[in-house]
């Protein structure tokens, strides 16, 4: 009989949650097509569950629930490829200088990937991953979020960390792990953090991103900050058991937390057909009783939408929000990779010429007279000038002396660890003719 009331009591607050303290969780559910996955009798149920562990009704139906029997989750959008609002009343309304800001990022982004990319084909870095594609799920995201949310990124989300002012000879000093790297070369290509900006530095290992954010999300919650934190995957990630955890700790604590998927569809060689059977990932959000919705990521203004309700939601509520947003990798998966070995030309050609982010973009600016030809061109040679400057002062830096490798682990360096190190410079000094020296930074 107390199970009884606690279940018609739970439905009592939602009913009441749904008509009046969350209005507009039902308008964003209702709009953006998002699920939450908790408390929901199916039909002919009656409401007398007494299990703790299902607060569900009885049938006398034996009734296996098929995949292919749910409703798929419809893609949220909000311009069409020939940068048109579909329906007025989803236009973000953004100033001028904020769509501005968001084609330039997007298109810095693609210009610094072009020739990174190829720096690393002519052997001056080690390896490069392009963020081609995929720039729109990156300015709608970072556009919609406040300066003090915490990112934790996967490695394909340059362009937010672009967004909040990390400097392109910042990002080119990481890449060539060079003396003005802030982690002094000791990361690979890529992997870029920076503690000013709130974005915790890539971890290549996937997924393990996940449990810690939410963590860092918990860690927020108990100190009750106005803040949230954001988290990037890609559908492969989502196949790690940290996923799960992730997902999982976060329902359960009910941690102000934004999981950001960029379904790109492939994970290396692995296309989405062969990695998961479900509908996405976003049918996974009602599983776990995550706020869930899937928008179109080639659509900037749709991303900016679904994070800036999400953080809402998030932030006030306290709950995770997971936002799928359907994408393409237009590059190959790094420097290490050919993509033609799985994938058409065809296939890449379509979404690099017919649904890309920056295109769509620019058709929207163009529509609106905000963005023209002369601009375009003009705008072009500023980008493409000011990532060649960069890219020159990038590769004379010095790289920093050999002796930081040792340095910053410990607040005191151990006796052992300082041993090591001067063993270290010893070797290379006797023996210099055959180190590239000239490269880095003097020993101390
Ligand atoms: C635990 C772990 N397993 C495997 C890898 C190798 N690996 C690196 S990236 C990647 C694919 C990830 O795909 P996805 O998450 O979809 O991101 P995308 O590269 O498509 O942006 C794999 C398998 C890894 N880094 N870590």
């Amino acid at each position: 009989m107390a199970a009884f009331r606690t279940v018609s009591s739970v439905r009592g607050v939602l009913r009441a949650c749904s008509e009046t303290s969350f209005p507009r969780l039902d308008e964003f559910t209702r709009k953006l097509s998002c699920t939450i996955g908790r408390f929901q009798l199916a039909e002919g149920e009656s409401d007398t569950a007494q299990f703790p562990g299902a607060k569900s009704g009885y049938t006398s139906n034996l009734k296996f629930m098929r995949p292919d029997g749910f409703q798929r989750f419809p893609i949220y959008q909000v311009l069409n490829k020939q940068g048109e609002l579909i329906d007025p009343s989803q236009d973000p309304k953004l100033d001028d200088d904020v769509i501005l800001k968001m084609y330039k990022i997007m298109t810095t982004t693609s210009h610094m990937d072009t020739i990174m990319y190829e720096s690393q084909r002519h052997g001056l870095i080690s390896f490069y991953m392009t963020n081609f594609g995929e720039e729109g799920t990156h300015v709608g995201s970072a556009a919609a979020l406040d300066p003090k949310d915490l990112i934790w990124g996967q490695y394909r989300e340059a362009g937010v960390l672009m967004w909040r002012g990390f400097p392109l000879d910042k990002f080119m000093a990481q890449c060539y792990g060079n003396d003005a790297d802030l982690g002094r070369g000791r990361q690979m290509p890529v992997h870029y953090g920076c503690r000013d900006l709130n974005f915790v530095t890539i971890s290549s290992t996937l997924a393990t991103q996940m449990p810690q954010a939410v963590g860092s999300a918990y860690a927020i919650k108990r100190t009750g900050q106005d803040r949230c934190v954001v988290c990037y995957f890609g559908d492969g990630a989502a196949s790690e058991g940290d996923s799960h955890a992730g997902f999982n700790f976060s329902a359960t604590l009910d941690v102000p937390i934004i999981f950001f998927c960029r379904n790109n569809g492939y994970a290396i060689s692995t296309p989405t057909h062969e990695q998961y059977r479900g509908d996405g990932i976003a049918s996974r959000g009602a599983g776990y009783g995550i706020v869930t919705v899937r928008v179109d990521g080639n659509d900037a203004f749709a991303v900016y939408n679904a994070v800036k309700e999400a953080r809402r939601i998030a932030v006030k509520e306290s709950r995770p929000v997971l936002i799928e947003a359907m994408t393409y990798r237009i590059g190959h998966h790094s420097t290490s990779d050919d993509s033609s070995a799985y994938r058409s030309v065809d296939e890449v050609h379509h979404w690099d010429k017919q649904d890309n982010p920056i295109r769509r973009l620019r058709n929207y600016m163009m529509n609106r007279k905000l963005w023209d030809k002369e601009k375009e061109e003009a705008w072009m040679e500023e980008v493409r000038a000011t990532v060649l400057k960069t890219f020159n002062k990038s590769e004379r830096t010095l790289r920093p002396s050999p002796s930081t490798i040792f340095e910053d682990v410990y607040d005191e360096m151990p006796d052992r660890l300082y041993g090591q190190m001067r063993e270290m410079e010893q070797h290379v000094g006797r023996y210099k003719d055959n180190y590239p020296v000239k490269r880095y930074k003097k020993i101390k």
